[in-house]
């Protein structure tokens, strides 16, 4: 099939679920076109298969807000006819659902049908999608879609009793490549993180007010008042700068690695402990998922999809949001005791296999077939 992906390309999970995809469904044979404003970030190297698309936004003085919608429209038209495109997937409803929308009719009134699937990711429901400046065009793109995903069954549910969505949503779980996110002996990366046999917590996000990285820091605080313990945040956004204070003015700085934005996490999930995901709300955390596959045990709220993906008692702990206590007792009684850590942390690993890359790509071959024999 000659598939075209839209998302968004920067961090963050849509994007780096709908770039793993597409490099997936490439390597299965298919032609994979991205459409983006920019390269996404985990499509690295060349693919004889895979092509990608820059969406130029020509900027003019009139403009205080350039035309984004109508030049990815514009651009999908244009790659559709001109590569002879099969379908066009969109992640992540808001503008891409829309714009796929608009191209299809476009094309329509040229000859060609296109098929447009949209994968719901979280927010685009959630917290964006509902608002009302967006929801009656979101609602609108949703139901105008030839097939709908969401990540999780939660997200599914969410998003029929947030819209009139009136066609079926089917539910496509994240996946993992558990070949990569795998448990590995990595002495090296540890004794630099931990160099006297400390704990390592970690936690991964882009520090959004929904993550609440407030907390894991709280329980931080608490496991290290029990036993000695690193943490590693991962990643940046508009609260770093309040939890940077938050770890100064408690002198625990020496004990906190702020690592930035990285790619390259196999080793430093291989090395970790524990992964911290206490969410507002999650729609299903696929950075918990490569956790997991990585063999890390996870101590997450109960929000959203968590429950989906991190099995209370086997896996890890689930807490009420918020509940800082609750989850640092979890971590702490984890962390205390070495046999109940090695068993969680093997149940994690055995766990994320249910979503292995190798299960999940045909469900989508499938879905796709629907619309192209
Ligand atoms: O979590 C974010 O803020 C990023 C967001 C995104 O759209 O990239 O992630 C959402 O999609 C991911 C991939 O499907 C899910 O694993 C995340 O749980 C989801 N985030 C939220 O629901 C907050």
């Amino acid at each position: 099939m000659r598939i075209g992906i839209v998302c968004y390309p920067t961090y963050g999970g849509s994007g780096v679920l709908a770039t793993e995809l597409g490099k997936a469904l490439a390597d299965k044979g298919h032609m994979v076109h991205f459409i983006t404003y920019q390269q996404p970030v985990r499509l690295d190297g060349f693919h004889p298969n895979i092509y990608y698309h820059e969406v130029n936004v020509p900027t003019y003085p009139l403009f205080d807000y350039p035309p984004y919608e109508s030049a990815l429209s514009s651009t999908l038209v244009d790659v559709i006819s001109n590569n002879d495109l099969d379908l066009l997937h969109v992640h992540y409803a808001i503008p891409h659902a829309t714009t796929a929308y608009l191209a299809r009719q476009i094309l329509l009134k040229q000859g060609k049908k296109i098929p447009v699937i949209t994968t719901l990711h979280g927010t685009d429901i959630t917290l964006v999608g509902r608002d009302k400046t967006y929801a009656p065009v979101v609602a609108f793109s949703i139901n105008e879609s030839d097939a709908i995903t969401a990540v999780s069954e939660n997200l599914r549910d969410e998003t029929y009793r947030t819209f009139d969505i009136r066609k079926p949503i089917s539910v496509i779980y994240n996946f993992t490549d558990t070949r990569r996110f795998r448990p590995r002996e990595c002495p090296n990366a540890r004794k630099a993180i931990a160099p006297n046999g400390e704990k390592i917590l970690l936690h991964i996000s882009n520090f959004r007010k929904v993550k609440r990285v407030a907390d894991v820091v709280k329980v931080f605080r608490q496991v290290r008042e029990a036993l000695p313990a690193k943490l590693l945040l991962i990643g940046d956004g508009p609260d770093r700068p309040v939890i940077e204070g938050m770890c100064r003015e408690w002198g625990i700085c020496g004990d906190i690695r702020f690592v930035g934005k990285q790619e390259q996490l196999e080793e430093v999930l291989a090395v970790s402990d524990i992964f911290i995901l206490p969410s507002e709300y999650e729609s299903f955390g696929l950075a918990a998922l490569e956790a997991m596959a990585s063999g890390v045990a996870v101590i997450s709220s109960d929000a959203g999809g968590l429950p989906e993906i991190n099995i209370q008692g086997k896996t890890g702990f689930l807490s009420p949001v918020g509940d800082v206590d609750g989850m640092a007792a979890h971590a702490i009684a984890l962390l205390q005791d070495e046999a109940l850590l090695k068993k969680f942390k093997q149940q994690a690993c055995e766990a994320a296999q249910r979503f292995h890359i190798d299960r999940i790509i045909p469900e989508y071959e499938a879905l796709y077939q629907q619309f192209v024999p």
